[in-house]
């Protein structure tokens, strides 16, 4: 006879052992949720007033007996939880993972390697300096962490949108975060890496060099969380059915390419809407259109050394270039549903490197094997004990008989009298799984060595792979850079700090230190920079390429004279690309009547150019001169974004002084709007930069 299994904790029993069903009141409702229309307590009791305590006499004093009044203010009182230590910022979504099976060569994971195999996800994206409630635009490096739920087990790969990180070792992430985090003392700045502690340490820890520069350069600002990459970081091990191993680097390819804001957009986006990517992701699931990427591997040979044409696998500082070896698409991730409740899921949801299922392995990263330690260990504090696996978002999508017992807030009710293996009394159950049944056996590796507080001496080189990072961007993106570096340090109060900063740029390119000291009125450092490999082109962002359209923002400008009809084409012809059209008028309402009644969306006091990626003046638009209106399109001239107008709005653009490249005109929707889709798939009117930068950082004294 099979030995009765213990129940599954990730469905708790749903009868009482008298034989009565538990829900017999309401049905076979999902035990998670709020149900019922009437005010209950905590306890399922109806409350009759919800709005009034109980007191002896209408003006006497508050009853201690009123057990409404004491629970729904004593469970407010506790609703906060900590936040995150880092990462506290951020937005989550649903969505499904499916494999394109070219995996199966390389990992016996079905999740990887299974042609077709669909696996629920939940990912959060992150900020990670800021607290809770900062702004979504702050420069910063994402998250963006994965949570598969496999039928073989949760897999978290819980990795950033640069594929590099400031240290080298998880031992060092503590002294990192509390010079990057506000000073203890006032508490100031928030969200922000421009303050001296910040630079004091990537000045002196100059493995951080290669990491700060992808944080100066544009990708330190997304446009929008759906148009970041992502990495995994580290090297990770893969295991096939044959127990061949390979190392491999994960890689999230966005279908919308990979776009940033200008810092001005950053700036003025955290005062206008702090909520900004946080809004965009969810508007554009909630619009349909669902962001998309494709899962990416770099397959290297698990040799000894494990090292790579001389770039050391271990190293999370360092690395691959994809010219060198390419990315291969083994599946796509599609988010296609917000969640319900911020707090249930979004920040609840708790990742950890230390779930893996069988066919991935780790690989002696030191900061990987720091990150293992730390994640359950945080959630212990964060989320209360250690059953946060069994919290809805977190829960296990495949069986689990795990024997761990009790702890705060078990919500299992384990039958049995043997919690522990081996065991008689339970007939053995549960039974533990070898390769054959998918257990996680891990493949045998040698280790072997002095116990040594050191790294290996290839961990040493801090500067070549900064040096061809810098090598690989545009030019448009390389001034960005420069002037994030100004910027920064140009918030540092202590002199020495940034001195020495521009000592660590001369090591990477004298002509970015050069740049940043003339930025700052400081003496070109003297340096020899490093040799590096040659530049990377998938390294840059503005290729030249076009991308899709999908939950971009256009604001067509109008008033009670406009071209209603005009605009009902506009708004056909880009709701057919994804994009989406808003009103922008001097004053709220609805403009016309009939099939081609628009309602407002902005007006001149609620609308700001970093809302649109595109701004059209239509025909019949005020021409008044109003500042507002003005303004915003000043901004948007300087934040290089197309314009179209037709008719008589194409004065309302010459009256606001634009003008030159990405600005077209016709009489008509028809005549422009070719123009405008192609200009905006290109993110930006990049001809426009030279036009618009013209002031930026002097050269160096
Ligand atoms: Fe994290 N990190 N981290 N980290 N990390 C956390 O875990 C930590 C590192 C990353 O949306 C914390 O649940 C250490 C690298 C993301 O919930 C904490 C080290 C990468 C998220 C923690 C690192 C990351 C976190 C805070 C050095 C990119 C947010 C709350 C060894 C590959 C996940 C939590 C979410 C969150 C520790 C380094 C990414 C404290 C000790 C490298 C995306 O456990």
């Amino acid at each position: 006879m099979p030995p009765a299994r213990k129940p599954d904790q990730s469905a708790p029993a749903q009868v009482s052992p008298t034989g009565v069903p538990f829900e017999a009141a309401d049905g076979d409702r999902d035990p998670r949720a709020q149900a019922g229309d009437t005010v209950t307590s905590p306890n399922g009791v109806r409350i009759p007033d919800t709005d009034h305590a109980l007191k002896a006499g209408r003006r006497g004093p508050t009853l201690l007996e009123d057990f409404h009044l004491r629970e729904k203010v004593s469970h407010f009182d506790h609703e906060r939880i900590p936040e995150r230590a880092v990462h506290a910022r951020g937005a989550g979504a649903h969505g499904v993972f499916t494999a394109n099976g070219s995996a199966a060569s390389i990992t016996r994971a079905p999740v990887l390697a299974e042609e077709g195999l669909q696996t629920p996800v939940f990912v959060r994206f992150s900020t990670v300096l800021g607290s809770r409630g900062s702004a979504d635009t702050a420069r910063d490096t994402r998250g963006f962490a994965t949570k598969f739920y496999t039928k073989e087990g949760t897999w978290d790969l819980v990795g950033n949108n640069m594929p590099v990180f400031f240290v080298q070792e998880a031992i060092k992430f503590p002294d990192l975060i509390h010079a990057a985090k506000p000073s203890p003392d006032r508490e100031i700045p928030q969200a922000q890496s421009a303050h001296d502690s910040f630079w004091d340490f990537v000045s002196l820890h100059t493995e951080a060099t290669h990491h700060v520069l992808w944080n100066m350069s544009d990708r330190g600002i997304p446009r929008s969380y759906r148009m970041m990459e992502g990495f995994g970081v580290h090297s990770f091990r893969m295991v096939n059915q044959a127990r061949e191993t390979v190392l491999v680097q994960f890689k999230w390819t966005p279908k919308l390419g990979v776009h940033s804001l200008t810092w001005e957009e950053a700036q003025l986006a955290m005062g206008t809407d702090p909520d900004f990517h946080r809004r965009d992701l969810a508007d554009a699931i909630e619009a349909g259109a669902f962001p998309e990427w494709e899962l990416g591997v770099q397959v290297f040979p698990d040799t000894e050394d494990q090292m790579f044409e001389g770039i050391d696998l271990l190293d999370p500082t360092k690395i691959v270039p994809e010219e060198m070896v390419p990315v291969q698409t083994i599946g796509t991730l599609v988010l296609n549903a917000n969640p319900t409740n911020y707090f249930s899921e979004t920040e609840q949801v708790a990742f950890n490197t230390g779930h893996v299922v069988p066919g991935i392995e780790f690989t002696n990263d030191p900061l990987l094997q720091g990150r293992n330690f730390s994640y359950q260990d945080t959630q212990l504090t964060r989320l209360g004990g250690p059953n946060w696996t069994q919290l809805p978002i977190n829960r296990p999508h495949a069986p689990v008989n795990d024997d761990h017992r009790d702890g705060f807030m078990q919500q299992g009710v384990p039958t049995g009298q043997a919690p522990y293996s081996p065991n008689t009394v339970d007939d053995g159950s549960p039974q533990p799984a070898g390769w054959d049944e998918g257990g996680y056996v891990v493949v045998p590796r040698k280790v072997e060595g002095e116990v040594v507080r050191e790294v290996a001496s290839s961990f040493d080189d801090h500067f070549s792979q900064p040096a061809m990072f810098w090598a690989s961007l545009s030019d448009v993106e390389k001034t960005h850079t420069v002037e994030a570096y100004t910027f920064e340090l140009g918030k540092v109060y202590e002199q020495a700090i940034k001195e020495r900063v521009l000592v660590v740029l001369a090591t990477v390119d004298t002509e970015l230190a050069s740049l940043v000291a003339g930025g700052l009125g400081l003496p070109a450092p003297e340096g020899t920079p490093v040799e590096h490999l040659p530049a990377s082109p998938a390294l840059a962002q503005v290729r030249g390429e076009s991308f899709p359209l999908d939950g971009r923002q256009v604001a067509v400008v109008a008033g009670p004279d406009a071209d209603l009809t005009g605009i009902a084409a506009l708004r056909r012809a880009l709701d057919a690309e994804g994009a989406q059209l808003k009103v922008l008028a001097p004053r709220g309402g609805v403009l016309g009547s009939g099939e081609d009644q628009q309602v407002v969306e902005r007006t001149n006091l609620t609308a700001r150019s970093v809302e649109f990626d595109a701004v059209v003046v239509a025909d019949g638009a005020p021409d008044d001169g109003d500042i507002k209106a003005v303004v915003l399109l000043q901004e948007a001239l300087r934040q290089l974004k197309p314009f179209a107008a037709w008719g008589s709005g194409a004065d309302v653009l010459t009256s606001a002084g634009v003008s030159g490249p990405g600005v077209f005109t016709g009489a008509s929707v028809d005549d422009v709007v070719s123009d405008l889709v192609a200009a905006m798939g290109q993110h930006r009117v990049w001809e426009r930069a030279e036009l618009v930068t013209a002031s930026a950082v002097p050269p160096a004294v």
